[in-house]
């Protein structure tokens, strides 16, 4: 397994990072089997950019308990924390691309943000395959060293596109102002995977999770997944309620 070190490096470096085997099989095919439930009830999307051959579920931790211990995983968070300091949770994103779809264009996550175009990283995605992710079924694909170059796609120089093939279990770390899109699904089965995004506590999530997972879901998870919903403080002032920390409205 990599060291933080070296994630960390590779993801001011290249922009991204890959972990092979983070997780045990055991835990992704029960997310697989619990996210494949969920989603068949699910219709593909409206339009190119989410995909008119992709199934979306969002706000995954107010749906399914599956996902917790992905969420905590303690590699993730000890990169999280070292690149960007205190975080939170963003945006939790479960994407199954189905045979037939085209490649999603090319866009950067925290173009959700009105950041000035150089302005350092303020969020990593983790994208964690729970199939294979392969050359063919719709892999993520990023652009080397593209991060740091925010605004048009066609200002961009010297394009590498690397197609991210990873065993199921596996992590895509990404900073979020690097390039990447969800790759075209040209076999005969779907491709399942889970984005988890985690932001300066600063920011504004972009999932309201303390509307998505509210006061008595949330007294029964761990204290970990609690702060990092948003039952939490920045300090010395961010996000209290009636002016103390809201992780004390989950005890009893
Ligand atoms: O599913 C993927 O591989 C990536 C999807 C993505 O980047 C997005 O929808 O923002």
């Amino acid at each position: 397994m990599k060291s933080t070190e070296q994630v960390l490096s590779e993801l001011v470096k290249e922009g991204y990072s890959i972990v092979d085997g983070l997780a045990p099989s055991a835990l992704i095919t029960g997310i697989g089997k619990a996210l494949e439930a969920s989603l068949s009830e699910l219709s593909y999307g409206q339009n190119s950019f989410v995909g008119t051959k992709t199934k979306r579920m969002h706000s995954l931790f107010g749906k399914l308990r599956e996902l917790d211990e992905l969420a905590v995983n303690k590699e993730i968070l000890a990169i999280a924390e070292a690149l960007l300091g205190d975080v939170i949770l963003g945006a939790s994103v479960a994407t199954q691309i189905f045979p037939g779809e085209r490649k999603q264009s090319f866009h950067y996550d925290d173009g959700i943000y009105p950041l000035p175009k150089n302005y350092g990283e303020v969020k990593l995605g983790v994208m964690w395959a729970i199939d294979d992710f392969t050359e063919d079924n719709g892999a993520t694909i990023v652009i080397s060293q593209s991060h740091g170059k925010r605004g048009k796609y066609n200002s961009l120089k010297d394009i590498q596109e690397r197609v991210i093939a990873m065993p199921a279990g596996s992590a895509l770390l990404y900073v979020g102002s690097l390039w990447h899109a969800a790759g075209e699904n040209r076999t005969n089965k779907p491709r399942l995977g889970v984005i988890l995004q985690y932001v300066d506590s600063w920011l504004r999530p972009q999932d309201s999770h303390l509307i998505s997972v509210q006061i008595e879901e949330a007294k029964k998870l761990g204290p970990k997944l609690q702060a990092l919903l948003g039952y939490s403080m920045r300090q010395p002032f961010l996000g209290y309620v009636d002016g103390i920390n809201p992780i004390n409205l989950l005890s009893d």
